[in-house]
């Protein structure tokens, strides 16, 4: 499991900001295409409660959009977070190749 996930759309200056700043960040993230798919849409609405893109989840914690997400970067606290969703992940999966 990628440590995030973000519902975008393509032509979204919002999206492509936020994907900038986790390509700084250098952590994987899921991206799931909202575009003109009204079934992914409404998940994404369900799970965030909000309508906009993106909607950004580290790890289980949902951020919410990209102004949130700059603004974790603005506390100092991004690094902590995305660190935390990147170690949980490789424990899932070790723990999962364990189980095997
Ligand atoms: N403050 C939000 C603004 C996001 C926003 O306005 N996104 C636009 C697309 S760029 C949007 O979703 N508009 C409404 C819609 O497409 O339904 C954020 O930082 O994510």
């Amino acid at each position: 499991m990628a440590a995030v996930t973000l519902y975008t759309t393509r032509f979204c200056p919002y999206c492509v900001r936020a994907k900038h700043l986790l390509d700084r960040k250098g952590v994987a993230y899921r991206e799931i295409a909202v575009d003109g798919d009204a079934e992914l849409r409404r998940e994404m609405m369900e799970r965030s409660g909000r309508h906009t893109v993106p909607q950004i989840w580290i790890g289980a914690r949902h951020v919410g959009g990209c102004d949130d997400l700059y603004e974790l970067e603005r506390r100092g606290e991004l690094d902590a977070a995305l660190r935390a969703a990147v170690n949980a992940g490789e424990s899932e999966t070790h723990k999962h190749n364990e189980d095997q």
